[in-house]
C-alpha cells in the first residue's frame, strides 16, 4: 500500500540529501534525512534546531476513532472534495472491555453505531481508508500495512511514533493538524533537537525491548524528550526485532519526544517480508544508504546529536515503572523493597498484557512460555489476567499457535483487538472508588484513573513476560528473575527466562482484515450526522478575537503538579462524547488537582463565592455572563495524549489564556490551533504569586509578535497589583490563528 509513496520518495531523496549536506556542511543523521526530504520547500526553509518552524509534507495521515471525529468535523469545515494525502481511520478506542472479545465487539458496534456510521460515511466520501471495529489498534495496523522506512506519517494519537520501528518518522498530532494536512496544507512543527541513543550489546534472558524504554523513561523523565527526536543507533539496534523497536518508539511518547526512530536494517526486512511487503523490502534494500544515518555520524555522534545516551543491552535489567507516572522506574530486583518502603499494596488486583505497544508475536510467545511454566507447576493466574491483541492478524496467529488456549488455561480473558482497558474502557469488576490497590500492565500509560477510572489505583508498567509472571504470583513483591515460587504441590520452582519467536515460523494467520476502501468518487455521498445525536455535533466556528486586551480575567483553576490531558479531559466514560463538544466539555478538568480545592476537578465560582462546583460548571457560569477566564498550570502541562478536547473544551467554555511553567508539545500546539493564548511564566517562580481571588490581565496583545514577551498584571484583593512577564512560542502564522479565533477560521 505504501509502495508508490516509497518509490517517489526514494527517487527524490538523493538530490535533496546532497543539497542538505552542502548547506549544513556535514553528514546527516537519519532523522534529518527524513525531515529534509519532506520539506515543503527545502530552499526557503530555515534549518535551525530548537528554533525554526518546519513546514513539512507528510506522506500519510492516520486517525483513531476517538480523535478522528474532531479531525473529520474540522476537515469538513475546509470544504474540500477529497483528502489531499492518503489517510486512514481506525476504530479501536471506543470498544469497551468487559465480557471478552466477541461480545464486547458486538456491543461496541451497537452502542457506537452513530459514530461508526459518521466515520465510515465521511471516509467513503472523502477518500479515506476505513478500518472497522475489531480490525485492530491503529499503531499495530499502521505497522503491519502502511509504515515504510524513510517515510513521514502524522497520526491523531500520541503513540503514532510506534512506526519508528520500521524506520520512519511517525508523529502524533491533534485533529486540527490532521485536518489541515488532509486539506492540502503543509504541516508545521518546531524543528526538533536530536537525542542519539547508542545501543550496544544484546538483550537476553528476561530483558526485553520494553525494558529499554522503561529504563530511558526513568533516566530522561517525562519532559526529557520534549521537542526532540530520539534517534537510536549502534550495534545493539540491529539485534532488536522490528516490533521490539516499535515498542521502544511507541513509548518514546512518554518522554514527551516528538518521535523516535531506528535506522533501516535486516530486522525490518524480515518484518516487511512476513507482512506481505517483500517488494517494499527490496526497494528499501536497494536504497539503504538513504534510510540510515551517514557513516560519519556513527563515528563521532557527539558532533551530530544534541545529547547522547549509551545503553548496554547486555547488562540491562528488566524494569518496572509507576505508580501514576511512567518515569518512576526501578529494576525489578528493587521493586519489593521500594513497595515496602512506600507502602504500595503488593497484592495485585489485575495483570494486563497486549495493547498497541506490546502485542507482537515476540511478546505474546514469550509471555505464553511463562504461562506454560506456571501451568506445568499446577498454577493459575492469581490476579485477573487480561490480554488485548493488537490486530486481527495477531489474534488469529495467537489462536492458531495455541497461545490463546494457554492464556485461557491460565485463567486469562482474551479481549477484542482494541484499546479497552488501556484507555479506561474497562469495567473492572472489583474496583472500589477511594481505595488504593495495585494493578500491573504492559501498556504505556499509568496516569491516575487511566485504566479503571479509579484515581487511587496504583498502576505499574512492565514487559508482558514480567506481567505474566506477576499474574501468576499475584504479588508485586515477587521477582521472577531471581526468586522462586511455590507450585501447586508445595515444591518451589524457578521460572526459566522466557523464550519466544520473533516472528511466526508459519507466517501470520489472517482473519477478516476489516478494511473498507473509499468510494472512487465522493460526489453525491452524504456524511451521516443525525441532527438529534447525543454523540455528534457539527462544529460552529469559534468567535474571532475582538482586538481587545484580556482585562481582569478570573482564575478558573490553578492546577497543581502533574496536569496531563487525562486530567484536563478524562477518557473512559467520556470517550463516547468525543464528537460532541458541548457534552464532552462537562468533563473539563475533572481529573485535575487544584491549588485551592481538596477534591480534583472542583473549585469555587470566584464571582459568587459558591464552592464545590465542577470546573466546567464554573466556566459555564462565566461564559453565560460573557466573561472569559484564565487557567494557570504547572510543569509539562498537557503531557500525554493528543486529544484536542483538552484544548477545545476550554476554548468552548471561554478560557482565553493558559499560563504555565511549561507545556508538552502536542497540547501547546492544540491550544494555539483553537485560538487560546498559550503562555509560560518568564520566571517559573511567579506561579506562586497567583492567588485564587486574583484578577489577571494580559495586555499588549495588539502588538503580539514572535519572541516578544507579553505583560501580565495580577490584581490582588487588597487593591495591590503585581506585574510579571510571560513568554510564548507563537509564530507569525500562529498570531493569525489567534486573531481569527482558531487555525481553522484562519483557513477560510
Ligand atoms: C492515549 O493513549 O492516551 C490515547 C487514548 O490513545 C490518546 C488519544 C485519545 O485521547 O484519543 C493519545 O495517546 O493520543
Ligand atoms: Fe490505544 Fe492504549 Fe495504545 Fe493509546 S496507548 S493507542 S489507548 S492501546
Amino acid at each position: 500500500m505504501s509502495m508508490e509513496l516509497a518509490k517517489n520518495l526514494y527517487a527524490k531523496m538523493p538530490d535533496l540529501l546532497a543539497k542538505a549536506r552542502k548547506k549544513f556542511g556535514r553528514g546527516l543523521t537519519l532523522a534529518e534525512k527524513v525531515l529534509v526530504s519532506h520539506a515543503d520547500n527545502f530552499d526557503t526553509q530555515t534549518w535551525e534546531r530548537g528554533k525554526a518552524m518546519l513546514a513539512l509534507r507528510p506522506d500519510r495521515v492516520a486517525m483513531q476513532d476517538a480523535t478522528a471525529q474532531m479531525a473529520m468535523l474540522q476537515f469538513m469545515q475546509a470544504n474540500k472534495k477529497k483528502v489531499a494525502v492518503p489517510s486512514t481511520i481506525h476504530c479501536d478506542h471506543l470498544i469497551r472491555a468487559e465480557m471478552g472479545s466477541e461480545k464486547d465487539l458486538l456491543r461496541a458496534v451497537d452502542e457506537n453505531k452513530e459514530v461508526y456510521n459518521f466515520l465510515a460515511s465521511a471516509a467513503k466520501k472523502y477518500g479515506i481508508g476505513f478500518w472497522k471495529p475489531g480490525a485492530g489498534i491503529i499503531h499495530q495496523v499502521v505497522l503491519e500495512n502502511y509504515a515504510f522506512p524513510g517515510g513521514l506519517i502524522i497520526g491523531t494519537d500520541s503513540h503514532t511514533p510506534n512506526g519508528g520501528g520500521l524506520g520512519m518518522l511517525a508523529i502524533g498530532v491533534g485533529g486540527a493538524d490532521a485536518g489541515e494536512v488532509m486539506a492540502g496544507l503543509p504541516w508545521e512543527v518546531l524543528h526538533p533537537k536530536l537525542i542519539g541513543i547508542r545501543l550496544t550489546g544484546k538483550l537476553s534472558g528476561w530483558t526485553s525491548p520494553k525494558d529499554v524504554i522503561l529504563y530511558l523513561c526513568g533516566l530522561l523523565t517525562v519532559k526529557g524528550g520534549t521537542n526532540k527526536i530520539v534517534e537510536y543507533f549502534g550495534p545493539g539496534a540491529e539485534t532488536i526485532s522490528a516490533t521490539g523497536k516499535g515498542t521502544i518508539c511507541n513509548m518514546g511518547a512518554e518522554l514527551g519526544a516528538t518521535t523516535s526512530v531506528f535506522p533501516f536494517d535486516q530486522k525490518m526486512v524480515v518484518y516487511l517480508n512476513i507482512t506481505d511487503r517483500a517488494d517494499l523490502a527490496n526497494l528499501a534494500i536497494a536504497n539503504r544508504s538513504l534510510l540510515v544515518a551517514d557513516s560519519e555520524v556513527s563515528q563521532s555522534p557527539e558532533k551530530y546529536y544534541d545529547q547522547i545516551v549509551e545503553v548496554d543491552l547486555s547488562t540491562l535489567e528488566p524494569h518496572v515503572v509507576g505508580p501514576h507516572t511512567p518515569d518512576l522506574a526501578r529494576p525489578i530486583s528493587k521493586m519489593a523493597a521500594e513497595a515496602k518502603e512506600k507502602g504500595y499494596p503488593v497484592e495485585l488486583k489485575a495483570a494486563l498484557i497486549g495493547s498497541c505497544t506490546n502485542s507482537s508475536y515476540e511478546d505474546i510467545s514469550r509471555s505464553a512460555h511463562i504461562a506454560q511454566q506456571g501451568l506445568k507447576a499446577g498454577l493459575k493466574a492469581k490476579a485477573p489476567f487480561l490480554v488485548s491483541p493488537g490486530s486481527e492478524r495477531i489474534y488469529n496467529t495467537m489462536k492458531r499457535d495455541g497461545f490463546l488456549e494457554t492464556f485461557e488455561q491460565l485463567g486469562g480473558t482474551v479481549l477484542s483487538n482494541s484499546c479497552g482497558p488501556c484507555i479506561g474502557q474497562w469495567k473492572r469488576a472489583d474496583g472500589v472508588k477511594g481505595k488504593a490497590d495495585s494493578i500491573v500492565s504492559s501498556f504505556n500509560r499509568n496516569f491516575p484513573g487511566r485504566n479503571d477510572g479509579i484515581n487511587e489505583t496504583l498502576s505499574f508498567l512492565a514487559s508482558p513476560e514480567i506481567v505474566t509472571a506477576y499474574a501468576i504470583s499475584g504479588n508485586l513483591a515477587f521477582d521472577p528473575v531471581n526468586q522462586k515460587l511455590k507450585g501447586a504441590d508445595g515444591k518451589e520452582f524457578k521460572f526459566q527466562p522466557p523464550q519466544g519467536e520473533e516472528l511466526p515460523a508459519k507466517g501470520f494467520a489472517k482473519g477478516e482484515e476489516g478494511f473498507v476502501a473509499p468510494a472512487a468518487s465522493g460526489e453525491g455521498l452524504t456524511v451521516e450526522v443525525p441532527p438529534t445525536s447525543e454523540r455528534l455535533q457539527l462544529l460552529q466556528p469559534f468567535p474571532r478575537w475582538d482586538g481587545k486586551d484580556f482585562e481582569k480575567l478570573p482564575l478558573l483553576i490553578k492546577t497543581k503538579g502533574k496536569t496531563t490531558t487525562d486530567h484536563i479531559s478524562p477518557a473512559g466514560p467520556w470517550l463516547k462524547f468525543r464528537g460532541h463538544l458541548d457534552k464532552i466539555s462537562d468533563n473539563m478538568f475533572l481529573g485535575a488537582n487544584s491549588a485551592y480545592f481538596p477534591e480534583p476537578g472542583k473549585g469555587t465560582d470566584v464571582l459568587t463565592g459558591e464552592s464545590g462546583l465542577t470546573i466546567a460548571q464554573i466556566a459555564r457560569r462565566y461564559k453565560a455572563k460573557g466573561i472569559g477566564s484564565i487557567v494557570v498550570g504547572d510543569e509539562n502541562y498537557g503531557e500525554g495524549s493528543s486529544r484536542e478536547h483538552a484544548a477545545m473544551s476550554p476554548r468552548f467554555l471561554n478560557v482565553r489564556v493558559v499560563l504555565t511553567k511549561s507545556f508538552a508539545r502536542i497540547h501547546e500546539t492544540n491550544l494555539k490551533k483553537q485560538g487560546i493564548l498559550a503562555l509560560t511564566f518568564a520566571d517559573p517562580k511567579d506561579y506562586e504569586k497567583i492567588d485564587q481571588q486574583d484578577r489577571i490581565s494580559v495586555t499588549g496583545l495588539g502588538s503580539l509578535a514572535p519572541g516578544k514577551p507579553v505583560q501580565v498584571t495580577i490584581y490582588k484583593t487588597d487593591g495591590t497589583t503585581l506585574t510579571i512577564h510571560a513568554n510564548h512560542s507563537i509564530t507569525e502564522q500562529q498570531i493569525a490563528w489567534f486573531k481569527a479565533g482558531s487555525a481553522l477560521n484562519a483557513l477560510n
